[in-house]
């Protein structure tokens, strides 16, 4: 097992990795910047390098500064979190040469995951079912028109080495198409540096459902159920919860056995999860794979009870998986909720500043993994979110009136939160009733 592990992060993951690695009985290095040394991760790690100032690339992004202060504290592994470096191959390949455990699937995974275009034909050989249209990749209008007409309109233009919605635009009809495929290329080409584009039919109203999975470094490949994640504006998701409420029990096992047979024919490696659209006809198709831990994990853990942190450390330390598909046995609904210092007044716009006072719930069935304190200064550089509120019941419905009473005790002063956004869609009848899918927030924004 590793002695020490450096987490490349900050902000409620950074401590969520801490607390786990304390509890495994492993040495902790934080990294901070300028502005974080007073932040809930800095103080709480071990040891604390400060690597940098407040610009993310001079610091949480500086692969050069991350691996002196891994070196410089004689950690032997290092835990990206989400975000910042989590998904960066060149990242993963560095750790890999240094000899430093990186706490994720390997370099090649995560760049051969990284080329959606590619996954998508890796999938389609695999028999994962995947969106109609083909997998090729073109940047040229001409070749694009022509698998448009294959994929059938509306049809969906994405750039290759896209995903969280960038580079991506839809195309109802034959005469918008060339507009639509020159705007998403060009978005493509400057955020990705890279301006090849595939083709898919685009799927109207689907829910976003995704599988939790855990393989090991001996081919065991297990899935812990899935996550429904559709309540979600400009692809930032605001509330997720599991079991998915519009699942039979054999539509489940279907798609988790398809994230499996994904997972297995790239031979994953550490905790991923699978991504699909769900239309309402019960069709569904893998979309992307994601190759990080994510925010919403918390869920997962409420109803299986197995910790995902301490499962990456021990995977990537080379043990095998401790428990098999038959082991894994979903209990009760969890929902887990963000909380962001945001103004829902002024289209959602990040809201920085110093926390007065901030009082967070607790009780049976409630969990906070959050960084703030009272008197913090949150700054205007890194995302914008505060806490999760993540809680679990017996069922869907206690398991929304325990999310609402537990957000309606959250007291944070000083910024602007969502926080009566969230209890308001928390107590939308759709959302009570389960009719959500991904256009469920602009659909009910007028009110
Ligand atoms: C789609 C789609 C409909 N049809 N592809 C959004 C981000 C990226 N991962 C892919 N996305 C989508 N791809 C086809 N062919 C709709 C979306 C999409 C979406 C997906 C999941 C959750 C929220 C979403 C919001 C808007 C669009």
């Amino acid at each position: 097992m590793f002695k020490k592990v450096l987490i490349a992060n900050r902000g409620e993951i950074a401590v969520r990795i801490i607390r786990a690695c304390r509890e495994m009985g492993i040495e902790t290095v934080a990294v901070c910047s300028e502005p974080d040394r007073n932040a809930l991760h800095a103080m709480l790690a071990d040891h604390t390098i400060c690597i940098g100032p407040a610009q993310s690339s001079e610091s949480y992004l500086n692969i050069g500064r991350i691996i002196s202060a891994t070196i410089t504290s004689g950690a032997d592994a290092i835990h990206p979190g989400f975000g910042f470096l989590s998904e960066d191959s060149r990242f993963a390949r560095i750790c890999e040469r240094c000899n430093i455990a990186f706490i994720g699937p390997t370099s090649d995974m995560i760049a051969a995951s990284g080329n959606k275009a590619q996954a998508k034909k890796t999938m389609m050989d695999a028999g994962v079912p995947t969106i109609p249209g083909s997998a090729v990749a073109v940047n040229t209008v001409k070749e694009g028109l022509e698998l448009a007409d294959i994929a059938t309109y509306p049809v969906m233009i994405k750039a290759s080495l896209g995903g969280g919605g960038k580079g991506m635009r839809v195309a109802r009809s034959k005469d918008v198409f060339e507009q639509a495929f020159l705007t998403a290329q060009t978005e493509a080409k400057n955020a990705f540096g890279d301006d090849m584009m595939y083709i898919e039919h685009y799927v109207e109203h689907p829910k976003h459902i995704e599988v939790q999975i855990l393989a090991d470094k001996y081919g065991n490949v297990v899935h812990l159920g899935e996550r429904d994640c559709s309540i979600q504006r400009n692809h930032q998701k605001l509330i997720e919860e599991t079991p998915c409420a519009a699942l039979s029990e054999d539509l489940r096992k279907e798609i988790c056995e398809a994230a499996v047979r994904a997972a297995k024919a790239v031979n994953y490696e550490n905790a991923g999860t699978v991504e699909f659209l769900l239309e309402p006809s019960g069709k569904f198709y893998f979309m992307e794979m994601n190759t990080r831990i994510q925010v919403e994990h918390p869920i997962t853990e409420w109803v299986t009870g197995i910790d995902l942190i301490k499962e990456q450390i021990r995977i990537a330390a080379g043990e095998p998986l401790s428990f098999t598909q038959d082991d894994i046995k979903i209990t009760g609904h969890s929902i887990e909720v963000r909380i962001n210092a945001e103004d829902p007044d002024h289209k959602f716009r990040p809201c920085p500043g110093k926390i007065e006072m901030a009082y967070l719930p607790g009780g049976k069935g409630v969990r906070v993994d959050s960084a703030v304190y009272s008197g913090l200064e949150i700054p205007p550089y890194y995302d914008s979110m505060l806490a999760k509120l993540s809680v679990w019941a017996k069922d869907r419905a206690e398991a929304i009136r325990k999310a609402r009473t537990a957000l309606g005790e959250v007291i944070i002063t000083g910024v602007k939160t969502n926080v009566d956004y969230q209890y308001g869609i928390l107590s939308e009848p759709d959302f009570v009733e389960g009719k959500t899918d991904i256009d469920f927030i602009e659909k009910h924004s007028h009110k």
